[in-house]
């Protein structure tokens, strides 16, 4: 069994957890992008982010002139994203489960692909209705030094490095807390040549009614 090592309370880095199915979630990304290229999304403030995204699953992360959302269709495509891989999908529910959480169904999947000098600052991830459930984060390629806060922007950060194969668990506390990855620095790996690519796995569409109990 691997271990959980604690990054806070409720965030545990499971470190090669995936680094045996690393090349076969590589060859899904690639699938992926075949489908819905990797791009830079805008912001609303004019920017451009200077990570490449692309999403899989039933509804995928966006950011445009109009601010952050998640759509079923990719703007660039007019289709919808990709289905989310069965491999995906088992990973984040076996990931979620190590760390001691109740298993998770993610239904959308953010792939972001670092080349050398992209950053992601400080922020929260607060576009999912139910934060109670965890995000699964898995790295894959390059290292990178992940960031990681408080809930409060000017809240003292921490540094770990993440690495091919290494899983993250965010709940409860940590999953509203601020995050970033510094600068990635150049480098050469064997599954994703220049580039750093980071999955995370969210769960977006709101608790089945049939889940909830029935009144008295
Ligand atoms: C902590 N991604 O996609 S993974 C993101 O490596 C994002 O691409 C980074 O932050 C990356 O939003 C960091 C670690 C991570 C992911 C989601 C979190 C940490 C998190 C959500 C809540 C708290
Ligand atoms: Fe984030």
């Amino acid at each position: 069994m691997a271990e959980r090592e604690a990054i806070a309370p409720q965030a545990w880095l499971l470190r090669g957890f995936c680094v045996d199915e690393a090349a076969g979630l590589i060859e899904a990304v690639h699938a992926i992008e075949a489908q819905s290229p990797f791009r830079h999304m805008t912001t609303r403030s004019g920017g451009t982010l200077s990570v490449a995204m692309t999403n899989c699953g039933a509804v995928g992360w966006l950011s445009d002139g109009r601010g952050y959302r998640y759509d079923a269709v990719d703007p660039l495509t007019g289709r919808p994203w990709p289905p989310m891989p069965d491999r995906f999908r088992t990973l984040a529910a076996r990931a979620a489960v190590a760390a001691g959480f109740a298993a998770v169904s993610p239904d959308a999947c953010l792939v972001n692909r670092y080349a050398p000098g992209n950053r992601l600052s400080l922020h929260q991830d607060r576009d999912e209705p139910d934060t109670a459930i965890p995000i699964v984060s898995v790295s894959l390629g390059l290292p990178a030094t992940f960031l990681f806060g408080g809930l409060r922007r000017q809240d003292p950060t921490r540094r770990f490095r993440l690495e091919s194969g290494d899983v993250v668990v965010w709940g409860g506390s940590a999953r509203l807390a601020f995050h970033g990855i510094s600068s990635v620095p150049v480098g050469d790996h064997r599954l994703t040549g220049r580039f750093r690519i980071n999955l995370t796995f969210r769960t977006v569409r709101p608790p089945s009614q049939a889940l909830s109990l029935p009144p008295d």
